[in-house]
């Protein structure tokens, strides 16, 4: 084998060159691989001896797309369209070999191959759209003369990655090849090429499948309004598209160039430089600096959950999910029964939408074991509790999990606020108390807040963090304070709301400011869809609130059909006129003067404080780094993904911009908007979030 560079070797298999790219480890196509994929590609075409090239990588994929660090760089290197004139216009057949994932620009290089092969496990997709690009090496142009106009756009905009049995029944691929031997298969299939004196197949020749779809609009008309909800505040599903529409309606050189214009647009664009950074923050948040990957880890086998109640229930269900054994607890066996009734049902729904076997559902529902003895959780490995939000309760199950559950294992809070130090110091074990904070529906959303007590032990973080891992979760690990890293944040964002209301906006204009910046939903429509009456209390309300007035008139929400809004029956919302007045009495009794409040003022007087109040969570070592605090937000709490969440929206507004709010504010509102330190220090500095370490 001759080295191409340092990570593209050359070898031969009688007359078939092997171009072997070895670049953990995703085999990205950074600059060198690009260097080692051209040179290679003209060595072998050279070489009288060679009648035909195989592509094949070592590692655990195939090259899973451009190498996405290099974006916003000058370039270097040799560029990837003569990488791919190269291939496509060779002599010589070429054949991709592919296993694990051919994504983005590799399954861009491996189209620009006259032939494709595969193991059954490999996949091949485009997922360029979820870091707010479109692919921008012919994908948009080639993939619909092979997979069609529909199933490209489909797969464009989900960024979907398809297994290898898809890919051979749409000519993705054109055999598929024992696992494990994908290298001599992949050989066997060139020499067969070049026995039956196949012809080079180019895929920017095919235009069979565009040209069926010339001539009718209805097809992205129709793909555009079915997706609308989906694809809302994004622009990279729509460039998508236009690429899509591009293929069909123009050559494939003119198709090109839309393409290179649209890419070029977002990835100098603020989305995709959002998405890009969320991509590398989710990767970065399980990285624990003073808890090595080396760290002990506590095996866990069997998982007990405290509550069968929704968030106990929907706990559960993620372990069941992941294969692990639950036994839960109540108190009373009617609760109890309801819970895994309301799981059944949960699952058996999923299984109605095609998405479970009937098999799979009474499965998970063997892991889950029901009782009403906490003494059954004494050999579990990890035991979380979700019972009622209250210091002492919680203090009164942890002194019990103390006495019961074997030495070793991890007793978890699922609290949303509450001082986890003083849970942990009711028991002996302190060292093995953590948070396990789940979002409600906790068997739906991504979010983990993992919270790091006092006495916390390494392994026990360690652990922590696998299993969030192992059942799917997007983790991060936080400190403990009140309402951790989302609702410390939260809380600011609902003061401010609340406050906004007494200055003259409407709940409404509120909603819509805060949903047209990307939220999916406005805090107070939020409210109404949660239950006004969370935390109210009939005995003690004497009308001191809005919210108090209105659940004392049996406004609590949707559930009542009213709360700040009016609904009809099917759930429509409509601003009431109820709750105006009430609001206007409000602000009369208060003696304020209502004033037109503009969107752009809602969501700065909204967001800001978040950002500054995120900047005091990293002053005081609460949060390991500004884009955990954007993980929590993006998986917890819907901030739009194409905003980076709040600490990047902070660098992309410009800190001076948001400091020099909190300080006007500060000087009339008072303390509730003190400037951080921290805030302070990094525009004196010239730093953002980012560029902190
Ligand atoms: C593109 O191709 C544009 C073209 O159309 C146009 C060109 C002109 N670049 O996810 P993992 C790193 S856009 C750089 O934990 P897994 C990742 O950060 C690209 N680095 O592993 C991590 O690093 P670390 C289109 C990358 O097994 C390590 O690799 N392609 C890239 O769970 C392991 O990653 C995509 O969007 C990259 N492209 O999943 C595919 N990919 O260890 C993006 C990964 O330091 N990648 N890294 O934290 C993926 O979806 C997953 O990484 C993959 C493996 C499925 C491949």
């Amino acid at each position: 084998m001759a080295a191409i560079n340092p990570v593209t070797d050359l070898s031969k298999d009688g007359d078939i060159a092997v171009i072997t790219l070895n670049s953990p480890p995703v085999n990205a196509l950074s600059a060198p691989v690009r260097d080692g994929l051209a040179d290679g590609f003209k060595q072998a075409i050279a070489d009288p001896s060679v009648k035909a090239i195989v592509l094949v990588c070592e590692g655990k994929t195939f090259i899973a797309g451009a190498d996405i660090s290099e974006f916003g760089k000058a370039p270097k290197g040799a560029s990837l369209f003569d990488v791919q004139n190269t291939m496509e216009d060779s002599p010589k057949p070429i054949v991709a070999a592919i296993h694990g994932t051919a994504l983005g620009g590799g399954l861009e290089v491996a189209l620009c191959a006259h032939y494709r092969v595969a193991v059954p496990s490999a996949r091949c997709g485009l997922p360029e759209v979820n870091i707010g690009l479109l692919p921008g090496a012919g994908g948009t142009q080639r993939l619909p003369r092979i997979a069609g106009v529909e199933k490209a756009l489909e797969m464009v905009t989900s960024g979907q990655h398809v297994p290898a049995k898809q890919c051979l029944e749409m000519g993705l691929v054109d055999e598929i090849v024992p696992e494990g031997q994908l290298k001599q298969g992949a050989v066997a299939f060139a020499k067969k090429v070049l026995a039956e004196k196949r012809p080079l197949k180019k895929v920017r020749e095919n235009n069979a499948k565009v040209e069926a779809a010339r001539g009718k609009p209805e097809i992205f008309a129709n793909f555009r309004k079915e997706n609308g909800r989906k694809f809302r505040g994004f622009l990279a599903p729509e460039y998508n598209i236009r690429c899509i529409e591009a293929a069909v309606n123009q050559s494939f050189e003119d198709g090109l160039k839309t393409e290179r214009k649209l890419f070029m647009e977002l990835v100098t664009g603020t989305q995709s430089a959002a998405q890009r950074y969320v991509f590398f923050a989710e990767r970065q948040a399980w990285k624990i600096p003073d808890v090595p990957d080396d760290t002990a880890q506590i095996p866990i086998a069997k998982v007990g959950v405290i509550g069968a109640g929704t968030i106990g229930g929907g706990i559960s269900m993620n372990f069941a999910n992941a294969g692990i054994p639950v036994t839960m607890v109540e108190t009373k066996q009617d609760a109890l029964d309801r819970g895994l009734t309301v799981i059944r049902k949960n699952y058996e729904n999923t299984a109605k939408r095609g998405r479970l076997t009937m098999d799979d559902v009474e499965k998970r529902m063997g892991l889950l074991k029901g009782s009403l003895n906490l003494e059954d959780l004494k050999d579990c490995d990890l035991v979380i509790e979700a019972v009622f939000e209250n210091m002492d309760v919680k203090k009164d199950v942890f002194t019990k999990l103390d006495s019961i559950v074997k030495q070793g294992a991890i007793l978890a809070t699922n609290t949303s606020a509450l001082n986890i130090d003083e849970i942990a110091s009711v028991t002996k074990r302190p060292d093995a108390v953590i948070g396990l904070h789940f979002f409600s529906p906790a068997n739906v959303m991504r979010l983990l807040e993992v919270v790091r007590a006092d006495k916390t032990s390494k392994p026990v973080i360690a652990t922590s963090m696998a299993t969030a891992k192992k059942i799917g979760k997007v983790a991060a690990l936080v400190g403990v304070c009140p309402g951790f890293v989302g609702n410390r944040m939260l809380f600011q964002r609902q003061r401010e709301a609340q406050k906004l209301v007494m200055e003259g906006a409407m709940p409404w204009d509120i909603d819509r400011a805060l949903y047209n910046f990307g939220f999916p939903m406005g805090p107070f429509a939020m409210s109404d869809l949660a239950g006004l009456d969370i935390g109210w209390n009939k005995e003690r309300s004497k009308g001191e609130t809005i919210r108090d007035v209105l659940c004392e008139m049996d406004r609590r929400g949707q559930k009542t059909s009213a709360g700040y809004y009016d609904y009809d029956e099917n759930r429509n919302a409509k601003p009431s006129a109820v709750t105006e007045k009430i609001i206007e009495d409000f602000r009369k009794k208060s003696g304020v003067n209502s004033r037109q409040i503009s969107d752009e003022e809602i969501v700065e007087r909204c967001i800001y404080p978040m950002i500054n109040e995120g900047a005091k969570i990293l002053e005081e070592g609460k949060a390991i780094r500004a884009s955990d605090i954007d993980i929590v937000w993006i998986n917890g709490y819907g901030w739009p993904v194409y905003r980076g969440g709040p600490m990047f929206t902070g660098d992309t507004v410009g800190l001076d911009k948001v400091l020099a709010k909190m300080k006007e504010w500060h000087a009339q509102m008072g303390d509730t908007f003190k400037p951080s330190a921290l805030l302070e220090k990094m525009v004196a500095e010239g730093k953002r979030f980012q560029d902190l370490k």
